[in-house]
Protein backbone atom coordinates (compact mmCIF):
# COMPACT_ATOMS: atom_id res chain seq x y z
CA UNK A 1 0.00 0.00 0.00
CA UNK A 2 1.01 3.16 -0.96
CA UNK A 3 2.80 5.68 2.17
CA UNK A 4 3.84 2.34 3.83
CA UNK A 5 7.23 3.05 5.02
CA UNK A 6 10.19 0.13 4.97
CA UNK A 7 11.68 -1.24 7.46
CA UNK A 8 15.92 -0.34 9.12
CA UNK A 9 17.71 -3.69 9.50
CA UNK A 10 20.77 -3.08 10.66
CA UNK A 11 23.83 -6.19 11.05
CA UNK A 12 26.25 -5.98 13.30
CA UNK A 13 28.67 -8.01 14.94
CA UNK A 14 32.62 -9.09 14.96
CA UNK A 15 34.89 -9.40 12.53
CA UNK A 16 34.62 -11.60 10.01
CA UNK A 17 31.22 -12.60 10.92
CA UNK A 18 29.79 -12.87 7.89
CA UNK A 19 27.53 -9.05 8.28
CA UNK A 20 28.50 -7.92 4.11
CA UNK A 21 28.23 -11.66 3.30
CA UNK A 22 24.55 -11.66 4.54
CA UNK A 23 23.63 -8.30 3.99
CA UNK A 24 24.39 -8.93 0.33
CA UNK A 25 22.34 -12.17 0.08
CA UNK A 26 19.11 -10.45 2.09
CA UNK A 27 18.79 -7.89 -0.18
CA UNK A 28 18.84 -10.46 -2.99
CA UNK A 29 16.32 -12.86 -1.42
CA UNK A 30 14.23 -9.84 -0.11
CA UNK A 31 14.03 -8.21 -3.81
CA UNK A 32 13.26 -12.09 -5.10
CA UNK A 33 10.41 -12.07 -2.85
CA UNK A 34 8.94 -8.82 -4.26
CA UNK A 35 10.34 -6.39 -1.21
CA UNK A 36 11.79 -3.44 -2.47
CA UNK A 37 15.02 -3.67 -0.87
CA UNK A 38 18.23 -1.27 -0.73
CA UNK A 39 21.80 -2.10 0.41
CA UNK A 40 24.08 0.52 1.83
CA UNK A 41 27.50 -0.33 4.41
CA UNK A 42 29.40 2.01 6.57
CA UNK A 43 31.85 3.03 6.47
CA UNK A 44 31.03 4.06 2.91
CA UNK A 45 34.43 4.58 1.89
CA UNK A 46 33.24 5.83 -1.60
CA UNK A 47 32.70 9.57 -0.33
CA UNK A 48 35.28 12.44 0.81
CA UNK A 49 34.69 11.29 4.11
CA UNK A 50 34.93 8.17 3.48
CA UNK A 51 37.93 8.31 1.97
CA UNK A 52 39.60 9.46 5.08
CA UNK A 53 38.19 7.12 6.95
CA UNK A 54 39.23 4.24 4.52
CA UNK A 55 43.02 5.67 4.46
CA UNK A 56 42.92 5.77 8.08
CA UNK A 57 41.54 2.11 9.02
CA UNK A 58 44.15 0.78 5.96
CA UNK A 59 46.89 2.37 8.04
CA UNK A 60 47.98 4.90 5.43
CA UNK A 61 47.31 7.83 7.18
CA UNK A 62 46.88 8.57 11.15
CA UNK A 63 43.76 10.31 13.17
CA UNK A 64 43.17 11.68 16.63
CA UNK A 65 40.65 9.26 18.31
CA UNK A 66 38.20 11.74 18.58
CA UNK A 67 38.70 12.52 15.03
CA UNK A 68 38.08 9.70 13.13
CA UNK A 69 35.30 9.19 15.57
CA UNK A 70 33.47 12.21 14.45
CA UNK A 71 34.26 10.98 10.68
CA UNK A 72 32.68 7.78 10.63
CA UNK A 73 29.72 9.65 12.40
CA UNK A 74 29.45 12.27 9.36
CA UNK A 75 30.20 9.37 7.02
CA UNK A 76 26.64 8.39 8.57
CA UNK A 77 24.77 11.53 8.71
CA UNK A 78 26.06 12.39 4.95
CA UNK A 79 23.74 9.45 4.29
CA UNK A 80 20.66 10.59 6.71
CA UNK A 81 18.34 12.70 4.30
CA UNK A 82 18.84 9.72 1.47
CA UNK A 83 18.37 6.85 4.27
CA UNK A 84 15.04 8.55 5.41
CA UNK A 85 13.55 9.90 1.94
CA UNK A 86 14.46 5.65 1.12
CA UNK A 87 12.24 4.31 4.23
CA UNK A 88 9.79 7.06 3.72
CA UNK A 89 9.07 6.20 -0.12
CA UNK A 90 8.83 2.28 1.15
CA UNK A 91 12.18 0.73 0.83
CA UNK A 92 13.40 -1.59 3.50
CA UNK A 93 17.28 -0.90 3.87
CA UNK A 94 20.02 -3.30 4.91
CA UNK A 95 22.74 -1.87 6.29
CA UNK A 96 26.11 -3.49 6.94
CA UNK A 97 27.41 -1.79 10.41
CA UNK A 98 26.15 1.36 11.86
CA UNK A 99 26.44 3.34 14.72
CA UNK A 100 26.97 0.88 16.94
CA UNK A 101 29.94 -0.18 15.58
CA UNK A 102 30.85 3.50 15.88
CA UNK A 103 30.36 3.18 19.80
CA UNK A 104 31.40 -0.45 19.95
CA UNK A 105 34.71 0.37 18.19
CA UNK A 106 35.30 3.85 19.92
CA UNK A 107 34.69 3.06 23.32
CA UNK A 108 36.62 -0.24 23.01
CA UNK A 109 39.70 1.59 21.98
CA UNK A 110 40.76 3.30 25.61
CA UNK A 111 40.23 -0.13 27.19
CA UNK A 112 42.36 -1.85 24.84
CA UNK A 113 45.47 0.34 23.72
CA UNK A 114 47.71 -1.49 25.21
CA UNK A 115 46.89 -5.01 25.98
CA UNK A 116 46.33 -5.07 22.14
CA UNK A 117 49.34 -3.49 21.09
CA UNK A 118 51.28 -6.60 23.11
CA UNK A 119 49.40 -9.13 20.78
CA UNK A 120 49.76 -10.87 17.04
CA UNK A 121 47.39 -9.14 14.18
CA UNK A 122 44.83 -11.39 12.31
CA UNK A 123 44.04 -9.09 10.16
CA UNK A 124 46.17 -5.49 8.08
CA UNK A 125 43.64 -3.35 9.39
CA UNK A 126 43.29 -1.29 12.73
CA UNK A 127 41.25 -2.94 15.09
CA UNK A 128 41.64 -6.37 13.80
CA UNK A 129 43.32 -8.10 16.81
CA UNK A 130 42.09 -10.44 19.12
CA UNK A 131 41.90 -8.70 22.34
CA UNK A 132 39.95 -5.90 20.53
CA UNK A 133 37.37 -7.91 18.81
CA UNK A 134 36.60 -9.68 22.40
CA UNK A 135 36.07 -5.93 23.93
CA UNK A 136 34.02 -4.83 20.87
CA UNK A 137 31.99 -8.31 21.21
CA UNK A 138 31.57 -6.93 25.05
CA UNK A 139 30.25 -3.20 24.08
CA UNK A 140 27.75 -4.63 21.62
CA UNK A 141 26.07 -6.51 24.52
CA UNK A 142 25.77 -3.72 26.05
CA UNK A 143 24.39 -1.95 23.91
CA UNK A 144 22.11 -4.67 23.38
CA UNK A 145 20.30 -4.21 26.82
CA UNK A 146 18.36 -1.24 25.27
CA UNK A 147 15.34 -2.82 24.45
CA UNK A 148 13.91 -0.26 22.55
CA UNK A 149 15.85 -1.09 20.11
CA UNK A 150 14.42 -4.74 18.81
CA UNK A 151 17.89 -7.12 18.48
CA UNK A 152 18.16 -10.03 17.52
CA UNK A 153 20.82 -12.57 17.98
CA UNK A 154 21.48 -14.84 15.38
CA UNK A 155 25.20 -17.71 15.81
CA UNK A 156 27.36 -16.86 13.16
CA UNK A 157 29.02 -20.17 13.35
CA UNK A 158 26.20 -22.00 11.62
CA UNK A 159 26.42 -22.27 7.62
CA UNK A 160 25.99 -19.59 5.56
CA UNK A 161 22.39 -20.89 4.67
CA UNK A 162 21.45 -21.65 7.83
CA UNK A 163 22.32 -17.83 8.62
CA UNK A 164 20.76 -16.52 5.53
CA UNK A 165 17.58 -18.25 6.60
CA UNK A 166 17.79 -16.53 10.04
CA UNK A 167 18.53 -13.49 8.71
CA UNK A 168 15.50 -13.38 6.19
CA UNK A 169 13.03 -14.60 8.36
CA UNK A 170 13.77 -12.18 10.97
CA UNK A 171 13.47 -9.63 8.32
CA UNK A 172 10.61 -10.83 6.80
CA UNK A 173 8.94 -10.44 10.01
CA UNK A 174 10.00 -6.87 11.01
CA UNK A 175 9.16 -5.89 7.30
CA UNK A 176 5.73 -6.44 8.29
CA UNK A 177 5.81 -4.99 11.73
CA UNK A 178 6.95 -1.82 10.77
CA UNK A 179 4.97 -0.92 7.65
CA UNK A 180 2.69 0.63 9.96
CA UNK A 181 5.03 2.53 12.66
CA UNK A 182 6.30 6.17 12.11
CA UNK A 183 9.71 6.63 10.64
CA UNK A 184 10.79 8.26 14.05
CA UNK A 185 13.70 8.95 14.33
CA UNK A 186 16.83 7.01 13.23
CA UNK A 187 19.35 5.74 16.44
CA UNK A 188 22.01 7.92 14.43
CA UNK A 189 20.10 11.09 15.30
CA UNK A 190 21.69 10.77 19.10
CA UNK A 191 25.06 9.70 18.02
CA UNK A 192 28.21 11.98 18.31
N1 LIG B 1 34.21 0.96 12.41
C1 LIG B 1 34.43 1.90 13.43
O1 LIG B 1 35.45 1.86 14.11
N2 LIG B 1 33.51 2.87 13.65
C2 LIG B 1 32.36 2.97 12.92
O2 LIG B 1 31.54 3.88 13.16
C3 LIG B 1 32.14 1.98 11.88
C4 LIG B 1 33.09 1.00 11.66
C5 LIG B 1 30.89 2.04 11.05
C6 LIG B 1 35.94 -1.56 8.92
O3 LIG B 1 34.62 -1.99 8.80
C7 LIG B 1 36.24 -1.19 10.34
O4 LIG B 1 35.57 0.03 10.73
C8 LIG B 1 35.77 -2.22 11.34
C9 LIG B 1 34.85 -1.47 12.29
C10 LIG B 1 35.24 -0.05 12.12
N3 LIG B 1 36.96 -2.68 12.02
N4 LIG B 1 37.15 -3.84 12.34
N5 LIG B 1 37.33 -4.86 12.65
P1 LIG B 1 34.19 -2.93 7.60
O5 LIG B 1 32.73 -3.17 7.76
O6 LIG B 1 34.69 -2.35 6.32
O7 LIG B 1 35.01 -4.28 7.94
P2 LIG B 1 35.34 -5.48 6.93
O8 LIG B 1 36.73 -5.34 6.55
O9 LIG B 1 34.28 -5.59 5.88
O10 LIG B 1 35.23 -6.76 7.85
P3 LIG B 1 33.96 -7.29 8.54
O11 LIG B 1 32.83 -6.37 8.23
O12 LIG B 1 34.22 -7.46 9.96
O13 LIG B 1 33.67 -8.72 7.91
P4 LIG B 1 32.20 -9.32 7.68
O14 LIG B 1 31.50 -8.44 6.73
O15 LIG B 1 31.53 -9.58 8.96
O16 LIG B 1 32.49 -10.73 7.03
P5 LIG B 1 32.39 -11.13 5.47
O17 LIG B 1 33.29 -10.23 4.66
O18 LIG B 1 31.00 -11.26 5.03
O19 LIG B 1 32.99 -12.60 5.55
C11 LIG B 1 34.34 -12.83 5.92
C12 LIG B 1 34.79 -14.18 5.34
O20 LIG B 1 34.07 -15.26 5.95
C13 LIG B 1 34.54 -14.31 3.82
O21 LIG B 1 35.59 -15.06 3.26
C14 LIG B 1 33.23 -15.12 3.76
O22 LIG B 1 33.11 -15.85 2.56
C15 LIG B 1 33.37 -16.03 4.96
N6 LIG B 1 32.10 -16.39 5.58
C16 LIG B 1 31.03 -15.60 5.78
N7 LIG B 1 30.04 -16.27 6.41
C17 LIG B 1 30.51 -17.52 6.64
C18 LIG B 1 29.95 -18.71 7.27
N8 LIG B 1 28.72 -18.70 7.80
N9 LIG B 1 30.71 -19.80 7.30
C19 LIG B 1 31.97 -19.81 6.80
N10 LIG B 1 32.55 -18.74 6.18
C20 LIG B 1 31.83 -17.60 6.11
MG1 LIG C 1 32.08 -6.46 6.14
Amino acid sequence: MAGRRGALIVLEGADRAGKSTQAKRLVESLKERGYQAEGMRFPERTTEIGRLVGSYLEKKSNLEDHTVHLLFSANRWEQVPLMKEKLRSGVTLVVDRYAFSGVAFTSSKKVIAEAAAKRGDFGNERYETSAFQKMVQKRYAELMEDRSLNWQVIDAAQSMEEVHSAIRQLSEDIIQEAKDQPLGKLWVESDT
